[in-house]
């Protein structure tokens, strides 16, 4: 039976947390003295079911604190989940094949069918990653979540102790440490760009039990491996209730987009410039920045929609003026692209299979007045992207590379959609395109200058279930 204690609390609710580190580590030569020291992190994983009770406090704490007109106590949060990837697994000894191919080459290998930007060295592809991700030595990766960053350097410490990190029997060493924050007061919630994320995700069978309206619910095995869903037969038994994660170090130039989308603001209609930067915006990403979905709201930004979970999420592209006009949408804008909705169930393909759990979290500080000022990113900042599904190969590689990369997505289309603005790319610095951005003038092609979301590294990774971590890993 399914017991939500068994699997780690990152996948299927997600870790609440203010601030972020996933520490990439590899292991050291003394793979026994590793994981035997892996039995003593195993009391501190969080798991689905503490995660629950921690978001049932939190509602709590806030739903007292707006009855009593106050503001909601602080409660010290902290959590703990770790993952290894497919060098880790050799490392320690573990050879039982996964059968996901992604996960088994490692994302190095994948970088360039991603249409990661970079070049060939002596006839091998290489990505415009930063070293720590060029050395394909990353043999795992311990996520730390909290309220803030002083609760997860105290997390950190308690770690570093059961590796014995910094001696000389230490078991594992730090590879890179990505630093996640989320962003400072009214921004809370909103990625760099400055739009609402983390609305839309697929609800699972058994633990969303009461889904928002137009929230779709998946089978448990589309994001865990061994359950109803999950279409790959013949895993090893102990990968149930095991997740794979996508982990990518996304770096976005925020002055740069907001100097394409003021220099590009679509007129008419009695649109301000203001005006016509923010709906271009809207039109590239397929939601306002208050979250509302351009589907419901396609002239103007309504925030109360953004807000409301009860509405924010109940469209399908499937208005009558939604499959042959980009009236409302276009059809490649960022949310469309990765979730088409009605543009594939309309013509008899599921989308069930293609889904995904986003447990991102933003990097790096504020654009500063000068960024602003000249256009130009000075300081790195972005979005740590992660993502849980059952197969690599038809979640998060299928949608980059056969949605958000191919001209041609959504299919049947009476013009070319063109790429995924925010995500879509390809290997060389040819100049991206997509039509439908005027609602005036549909057909018209939309040259970008620039990607503003640039990958910097990354790793594919198997989150196992506590039992696993303790019969299979653990020593
Ligand atoms: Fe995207 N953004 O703020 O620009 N994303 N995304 N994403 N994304 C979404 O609906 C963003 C990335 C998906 O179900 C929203 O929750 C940024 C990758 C999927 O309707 C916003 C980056 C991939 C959805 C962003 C980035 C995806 C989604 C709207 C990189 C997969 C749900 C909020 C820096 C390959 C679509 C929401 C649905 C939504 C942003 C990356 C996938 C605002 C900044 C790499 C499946």
């Amino acid at each position: 039976a399914f017991d939500p204690a068994n699997v780690q609390g990152d996948i299927l609710v997600g870790l609440p947390k203010k601030a972020q580190q996933y520490i990439i580590f590899q292991i050291d030569d003394n793979v026994t003295a590793f994981r035997k020291a892996l039995n003593n992190l195993i009391p501190l994983i969080t798991t689905t079911t503490q995660v629950q009770q921690d978001r049932t406090k939190i509602a709590n704490n806030k739903k007292a604190a707006q009855e009593q007109g106050k503001t909601p106590k602080l409660i010290k949060l902290s959590g703990v989940n770790v993952a290894f990837s497919q060098a880790g697994l050799t490392k320690m000894g573990i050879t039982d094949d996964l059968l996901d191919t992604a996960f088994t080459a490692g994302q190095l290998k994948d970088s360039k069918n991603l249409g990661d930007p970079g070049k060939d060295v002596d006839g091998n592809f290489v990505p415009d990653w930063l070293p720590a991700f060029l050395q394909g030595n990353i043999h795992g990766v311990i996520l730390i979540s909290g309220d803030c960053a002083a609760t997860i350097t105290e997390t950190r410490t308690t770690i570093e102790h059961i590796f014995s990190v910094g001696t000389p029997n230490a078991t594992l060493h730090e590879v890179t440490t990505l630093i996640g924050k989320v962003r400072p007061g009214p921004e809370d919630g909103h990625e760099h760009f400055g739009f609402l994320d983390g609305i839309s995700q697929p609800a699972i069978e058994g633990i969303d039990t009461n889904p928002n309206p137009g929230q779709e619910t998946v089978r448990q095995g589309i994001i865990l491996v061994g359950r109803d869903g999950d279409g790959i037969a013949n895993r090893p038994s102990w990968a149930i209730d095991g997740s794979f994660l996508a982990l990518r170090y996304l770096f976005q130039l925020v002055p740069e987009f907001n100097n394409f989308l003021k220099g590009n603001a679509l007129t008419g209609n009695g649109l301000t410039p203001d005006q016509g930067s923010e709906l271009l915006g809207a039109r590239l990403m397929g939601r306002w920045k208050s979250g509302a979905p351009i589907d419901l709201a396609p002239t103007q930004d309504d925030p109360a929609l953004g807000q409301d979970a009860s509405r924010n999420n109940n469209f399908r592209y499937d208005f009558t003026d939604d499959q042959t006009t980009t009236i409302r949408c276009p059809f490649a804008a960022h949310t469309r692209k990765t979730n088409p909705r009605a543009d594939l169930e309309d013509i008899g393909f599921s989308t069930e299979t293609r889904r995904i759990i986003r447990r991102g979290v933003q990097f790096g500080d504020e654009v500063t007045p000068q960024e602003a000022a000249s256009g130009k990113t000075a300081l790195d900042r972005g979005l740590i992207f992660a993502a849980y599904q059952s197969t690599i190969p038809n979640g998060f590689q299928f949608i980059q590379i056969s949605w958000a990369n191919a001209t041609t997505f959504p299919p049947q289309k009476p013009f070319t959609p063109g790429f995924d603005p925010i995500i879509g790319q390809t290997n060389d610095d040819s100049v991206r395109t997509l039509a439908g951005t005027d609602p005036n003038n549909q057909t018209a092609e939309l040259s970008l200058p620039t990607d503003w979301v640039l990958p910097k590294g990354g790793e594919y990774f198997f989150s196992p279930s506590i039992p696993a971590l303790r019969t299979k890993f653990a020593l």
